[in-house]
Order: C-alpha cells, then sequence, then structure tokens
C-alpha cells in the first residue's frame, strides 16, 4: 500500500514519516488526512510518550504541493484553515513531546510544521527555505510568528523576502533549531532523543510546553502565576514522587509518564 503517512511504533513512542518522496513530501489534502489520523491515534494511547516526525527520501517537506494548489478550485485560505493551521496548532498543543528530524529540504510551510515541533534535528545538508515570495505568498502556517522569535526579526524578515536557503548549521547557530548533525548521525540521534524523552515525565513535559505556548503573549506577572499553577499540578502527579525518591535513593527515576 502506497501510504502518504507511515507509522512506526516503538518501545514507548512513535514515528511518523511523511511519504511523498517523489515531491519532496510536499502536502496534499489527503496526506494532511492521513497525518491528522496518525497523530489522532498517537495521542489516544496511553503507551505513546513521545513522537518522531520526519521525512522519507531527500527532502523533508516542501510545503503544499503546488500542482495540487494549482489544479484544485479551493481558495488557498480554506487549506490553511482545514489543514495546516490545526496541524501547528495540535503539535504546539500536543500532550507529548515532539521531535522533528530534517532529513532534507523544508520549505515553505515545511519549515512552519518542523518549527511547531518542540525539538528540531537536522542533518548537515538540509536547508530551510522560505520559499514563498517566489511563487508570490507570504509565508504562512505560523511562519511570521516562529521565525522572528527564534532568529530575531532582521534574520527573519530578510530570509522570508528573499527567500534564499540557509543551511542547517547556520539555522543552528540562529537559534532556528536545536542542532545539527552529520548525516548519518540524524536518524540514529533523532532516536536516542526520542525515546529518552519517552521515559520521562510525560504530563509534566505537556505542561512545559502549555507554559512555552504561553510565554509570548504573556508579561513576567502572568507567565510566574502561570508557573504556579502548572508546578502546583506537576506536583501532584507521581512523577514529582518518583523523581525526589529516585533523588533521596541516588537512583535513575523510572517515570511512569501518567498526570497523577
Ligand atoms: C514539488 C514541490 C511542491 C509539488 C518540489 N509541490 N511538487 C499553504 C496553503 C495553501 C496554499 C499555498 O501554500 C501554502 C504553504 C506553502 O507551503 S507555499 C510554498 C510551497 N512550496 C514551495 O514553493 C517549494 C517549491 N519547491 C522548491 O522550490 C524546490 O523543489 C526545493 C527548493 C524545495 C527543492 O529543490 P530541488 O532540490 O532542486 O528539487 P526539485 O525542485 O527538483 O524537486 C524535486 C521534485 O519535487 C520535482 O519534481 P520532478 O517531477 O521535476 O522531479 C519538483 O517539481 C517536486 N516538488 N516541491 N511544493
Amino acid at each position: 500500500m502506497n501510504e502518504l503517512i507511515q507509522t512506526r511504533a516503538q518501545d514507548g513512542w512513535r514515528t511518523i514519516v511523511l511519504n511523498r518522496p517523489e515531491r519532496l513530501n510536499a502536502f496534499t489534502e489527503p496526506m494532511h488526512e492521513e497525518l491528522a489520523a496518525g497523530l489522532d491515534a498517537a495521542e489516544a494511547d496511553p503507551d505513546c510518550r513521545a513522537l518522531l516526525l520526519t521525512g522519507s527520501g531527500r527532502g523533508f517537506c516542501a510545503g503544499q504541493d503546488l500542482e495540487e494548489a494549482r489544479a484544485n478550485t479551493r481558495p488557498l485560505g480554506y487549506r490553511l484553515e482545514r489543514h495546516y493551521n490545526p496541524l501547528v496548532r495540535r503539535l504546539r498543543r500536543s500532550r507529548l513531546p515532539i521531535v522533528c528530524a530534517i532529513n532534507g529540504v523544508a520549505a515553505g510551510a515545511g519549515v512552519s510544521i518542523a518549527l511547531a515541533c518542540d525539538i528540531v534535528l537536522a542533518a548537515r545538508s538540509a536547508q530551510f527555505i522560505q520559499a514563498f515570495a517566489a511563487i508570490g505568498l507570504v509565508p504562512d502556517a505560523g511562519g511570521t510568528f516562529m521565525m522572528p522569535r527564534l532568529i530575531g526579526e532582521a534574520r527573519a524578515r530578510a530570509l522570508a523576502l528573499l527567500g534564499e536557503p540557509l543551511p542547517a548549521e547556520q539555522a543552528a547557530a540562529w537559534g532556528l533549531i536545536w542542532r545539527c548533525c552529520d548525516d548519518d548521525r540524524l536518524m540514529p540521534e533523532a532516536e536516542a532523543l526520542t525515546a529518552r524523552l519517552a521515559s520521562g515525565p510525560t504530563a509534566t513535559l505537556g505542561l512545559m510546553k502549555r507554559a512555552f505556548a504561553a510565554s509570548p503573549h504573556g508579561s513576567l506577572d502572568s507567565q510566574l502565576d502561570l508557573e504556579r499553577d502548572l508546578q502546583a499540578e506537576a506536583a501532584s502527579g507521581a512523577d514529582y514522587a518518583e523523581g525526589m525518591l529516585a533523588f533521596q535513593e541516588k537512583r535513575p527515576p523510572r517515570f511512569s509518564g501518567a498526570s497523577r
């Protein structure tokens, strides 16, 4: 079966692979539907405690499939509202920590989707391209929100207006992503990172995501209040008790990931 999205279940976590390599994993509507179903299934599985998102072939994701966009009469705003914006929101709001392994070029909304994940690793040969200006469009799927916050407005504006590729090493040096590594190390490192997150205090990692999601909109006062509330919630969970006990007993913690 020619799946547009492949899912592999590992012990405690899942890999989700964008799988249209002949089109550099550019998104079509059916691919969005399959990805949403894959994310639904992962979220609903209590044994799944982390996700790894990557692409097959030589690209990560070339954004919207331009052939589909041209052939299909749906307005562009509909596509964003129906597929891209919910995807970005759900990656950000997911209860699961999400690692993104950028195995090759990321362009257009492909960059935005990567940046909506929690930790982004890239192969040294990968590039990030704000490809929008070249086709007469503006950055979307959260690009104008995430890019300036990660790398500063001067760099974000120039990348968007010029559409120049940003090599992975530069992206890491600028703080767009967590780090880059040699191409043959990408998947082993991304998998090790995801497995490590999967053995973490999952519910608490979800609370951390909430704090970071609120941060750009908040003041110091509002973040202090939010952190107080989230900390109370974290401290009421079994993983806090286990973490404290493990510290006392000088052993690694065995987190259940549960919220209580
Ligand atoms: C593609 C694509 C592609 C189809 C490569 N579509 N086939 C949201 C909502 C609604 C509407 C509009 O937009 C959005 C958000 C967006 O994402 S808009 C931005 C869409 N993406 C782009 O504009 C990127 C277009 N692609 C490129 O500029 C290049 O392909 C890059 C720079 C990504 C890679 O270049 P190369 O490494 O030289 O590869 P290539 O161009 O040879 O691509 C390989 C094949 O993939 C090729 O097909 P072919 O039959 O000639 O082998 C491309 O046509 C196809 N492909 N991107 N987005």
